[in-house]
């Protein structure tokens, strides 16, 4: 690199850093503090990264690379994206504000091509490790060698490396051969709270080194690695290198004179030292005391430059949280914010005038040309759109499948894919499923002894050919179509995030398959909502659930997740009671994870359909019987927007049971028991209380403003209802999940469900149990549909 270079880097890292913090004191003093919560840890943290982002956007980083970064450097990352010419000053005008730049970055909010979201630390960091593991995924079958490859970067603060998650990822990328994989650690030894605990460097490198990455670490910048070879350096570094990181943080916030101070009372004795730092001013000493490599751009970007391999690699980088500002390396930083006076100071330091802080060539010490035809050239900027866009791929119109009279909605999936994996064609071909080692139990076993595992190299299945029987072939090779997981869950939700946003970050659509125990779902909840907050698109099964699977206990029950189902933004939830349901719902889910988000709301549903999302299904290993039945287009249509009458209520209906799932024979049965005692009664198959709450939410407000014959789905159906009827709803989940049925009308409800959980048994032990069987159900409507006592009514 060129002194002139070096030069224009430098002005760009000095404005980025004005620019972030200029964004965050508008945010909190200049536009109205709306909702009184000021901004914190932005601006301390910023400052930690600004010279490595400097280094990495204006230098480094190629356009097929794709960067995950710290959540609190948001505002730095939206200036140097703006100084790029790629980000609206509105936007950071409008920082924090309503429709401004993200307070995190926010690949689904932002305008400027953030490529990973970031804000519950630890996630960004695991989704560019399984971004790459992605990216080699989609080339080993042929996909994207039009592009170049990248390498996925993540800016991590160090305080999420305590994060289990990231841990978890390593040991996962190590099992994989995880290859062009960045981390770089922001070593400035602070947390939210406090200072790190000492030596926390020696742990990460040791762990890193274990797991086969390549360890870099920057401690010291240019001017203290040259104050180390003059006479009294070796002192001064030994000095440094055992200073407490607290004591080092205070000396930090404190400055030049006291680092004068403690240097003399420590290393007084020595003439070498003491002639060294003489030489120097009290602001001369501060910095070159602070000159970390975390912020010295030529060493950090020979130190980029040396990296010559693809495997991967930590970069531990020493920096000062809060470097440059009036609070570097105060404990108490996190929050800490420049006052108006402060800013002024900086100001006038960066020669901006009043009325002009928003100039990209303002205050320069460079001609604005130079710093455009630098700009223009930044490697970084020359790709094109960062988004790509993946063609539809047609799913199969139907999924065929010979159904039995008995069956689970578990088998009816293994045996669904099993069909699907029958033959190649563009849509199979692109299907991937992966479980965190629940392959076998979760029935993708048919589908893997079809496609295969995928590993970058072959490995046979010894017990096959050594001819030991087993029903599950275990065989690796690049072109396998399934990624088998170690158990951790949190894996499972970010390698869907990363395979579900293989049509944009790697212009290669795949239709990503994930399966695990149904509660398990809670352990990577965070994962879950990480996914479906970067609208990533991937199928998820979550089987068995619920009380169903008796006799297994307490420690595999869910009761929560239908409710998980209902309320997870960007996740359709179904749960199918028979397997000509599931196979409707499968087929529906190839569509909608493909769909692109532009459309308005279906006037039929009110459902945002033509935004597309995520699918959960919520399985079950239940055998029930299947009912025999032709499967219409109206039946089709009933059992994708949510809601269908399995039994058409008559004029008089004096009781209706909704159910959802597994129960289905009890709803059944419990509508046959009653039907001799009261009249007309209905039963309403609910597939998905996701979609007919989401639809009647919607619709309801579109009903209030103005659109008046606004009606969802599952208004039209309890339309046809009288007032007096009564309902009452069941299903192996909480009962909340149906509850506002009620609501929609104003029918009376006793809603049924599970609240407690823990007991093993057998179906007809737990559902009598958790009154979740025939009997409760007649009970709950005999008590919300009096009348004559109802004959087969037992005592409960
Ligand atoms: C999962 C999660 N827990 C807690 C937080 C709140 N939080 C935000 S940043 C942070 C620590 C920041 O420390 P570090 O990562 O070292 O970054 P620095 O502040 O040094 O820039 C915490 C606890 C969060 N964003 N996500
Ligand atoms: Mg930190």
């Amino acid at each position: 690199m060129n002194d002139e270079t070096l030069k224009l880097l430098k002005e760009l890292d000095r404005k980025a850093l004005w620019l972030a913090s200029w964004m965050i004191h508008n945010a909190n003093h200049v536009r109205e503090n709306v909702d009184g919560l000021k901004v914190g840890g932005h601006q301390a943290s910023s400052a930690s990264l600004a010279t490595i982002m400097t280094a990495l956007y204006f230098h480094v980083l190629r356009p097929e690379d794709r960067v995950a970064v710290k959540p609190h450097a948001s505002p730095i990352f939206h200036a140097i994206q703006y100084l790029l010419g790629r980000q609206a000053v509105d936007k950071l005008r409008d920082y924090r504000g309503y429709k401004g730049a993200q307070s995190y970055p926010s690949r689904t909010k932002d305008a400027d091509d953030v490529d990973f979201s970031t804000g519950s630390v630890g996630l960004g960091v695991a989704q560019t490790l399984f971004a790459s593991l992605t990216q080699d995924y989609v080339r080993a079958h042929g996909f994207g060698h039009d592009r170049p490859q990248g390498r996925m970067v993540a800016l991590v603060g160090d305080a999420e490396m305590d994060e289990g998650n990231v841990f978890e990822s390593m040991l996962e990328g190590w099992k994989q051969g995880l290859r062009n994989c960045w981390w770089i650690i922001d070593y400035n030894r602070q947390s939210l709270d406090a200072v790190v605990r000492e030596g926390l460097w020696a742990r990460y490198e040791a762990l890193f080194r274990a797991f086969g990455w390549d360890v870099v670490i920057l401690k010291y910048g240019a001017l203290l690695e040259a104050a180390f070879a003059r006479p009294g350096g070796g002192a001064l570094r030994s000095w440094i290198d055992s200073c407490p990181n607290q004591l080092y943080s205070a000396l930090v916030f404190q400055g030049g004179a006291a680092w004068r101070k403690r240097l003399t009372d420590d290393l007084g004795a020595d003439a070498a030292v003491m002639g060294l730092i003489g030489e120097l001013s009290d602001e001369a000493l501060a910095q070159l005391m602070t000159n970390l490599a975390g912020h010295d751009l030529p060493t950090l970007i020979d130190a980029f430059g040396r990296i010559d391999h693809d495997r991967p690699v930590c970069v531990i980088a020493y920096t000062v949280k809060g470097h440059g500002l009036p609070f570097a390396g105060h404990k108490d930083n996190h929050a800490g914010l420049m006052t108006t006076a402060q800013m002024e100071t900086f100001r006038h330091a960066m020669n901006i005038r009043p009325g002009h802080e928003w100039d990209r060539f303002e205050g320069l010490s460079v001609p604005a040309e130079d710093l455009q035809a630098f700009l223009d050239r930044v490697p970084f900027a020359q790709g094109g759109p960062r988004r790509f866009r993946a063609a539809r791929i047609e799913p199969p119109a139907e999924l065929k499948l010979a159904i039995q009279p008995e069956m689970s909605t578990q088998q009816g999936f293994g045996a669904l894919l099993n069909e699907l994996g029958r033959e190649p064609s563009a849509f199979s071909d692109r299907v991937v499923t992966t479980s965190p080692d629940v392959t076998m139990s979760t029935n993708l076993g048919p589908w893997v002894n079809r496609r295969g595992l995928f590993a970058h190299q072959e490995m046979a299945d010894i017990f096959k050919s050594e001819r030991i029987p087993s029903t599950l072939s275990w065989e690796f090779s690049p072109q396998g179509q399934h990624i088998e997981l170690g158990i951790a869950e949190m894996n499972l939700f970010i390698l869907l995030s990363a395979l579900g946003l293989a049509h944009s970050i790697h212009g290669e659509r795949l239709f990503p398959i994930g399966t695990l125990y149904d509660p398990f779902i809670e352990r990577g909840l965070d994962a879950l909502n990480y996914a479906c907050y970067q609208d990533a698109r991937f199928i998820l099964a979550g089987t068995p659930s619920g009380i169903t699977l008796s006799p297994e206990g307490g420690a595999h029950q869910s009761i929560a997740t239908p409710l998980i189902g209902l309320a997870q933004d960007g996740l359709a939830a179904f749960e199918p009671a028979f397997v000509d349901e599931l196979s409707v719902v499968l087929a529906f889910a190839f569509d909608y994870i493909q769909r692109n988000g532009e459309g308005e709301p279906s006037e039929r549903t009110w459902l945002r359909d033509e935004t597309g999302g995520s699918v959960y299904l919520r399985l079950s290993t239940r055998p029930i019987e299947q009912p025999q039945r032709t499967m219409t287009p109206e039946l089709r249509q009933g059992i994708i927007d949510g809601a269908y009458w399995m039994r058409r209520p008559g004029p008089n209906c004096q009781v209706v049971v909704a159910y959802t799932g597994t129960v289905a024979p009890e709803a059944i049965q419990a509508v046959g028991l009653m039907a001799e005692d009261r009249r007309d009664v209905g039963l309403l198959a609910v597939t998905s209380a996701d979609r007919v709450n989401a639809g009647w939410t919607a619709a309801s407000r579109a009903r209030e403003r103005g659109l008046a014959h606004a009606r969802s789905h599952i208004e039209r159906l309890l339309a046809e209802l009288p007032p007096s009827c009564a309902l009452v709803t069941v299903l192996d989940g909480h009962p909340a999940t149906l509850a506002w049925l009620g609501a929609v009308i104003g029918h009376r409800t006793r809603s049924l469900g599970v609240e407690h959980f823990g007991q093993t048994g057998s179906i007809p032990d737990l559902y009598r149990h958790y009154g979740i069987d025939a009997n409760a159900i007649i009970a709950a409507a005999q008590a919300v549909a009096p009348g004559r006592p109802i004959r087969y009514l037992k005592a409960l």
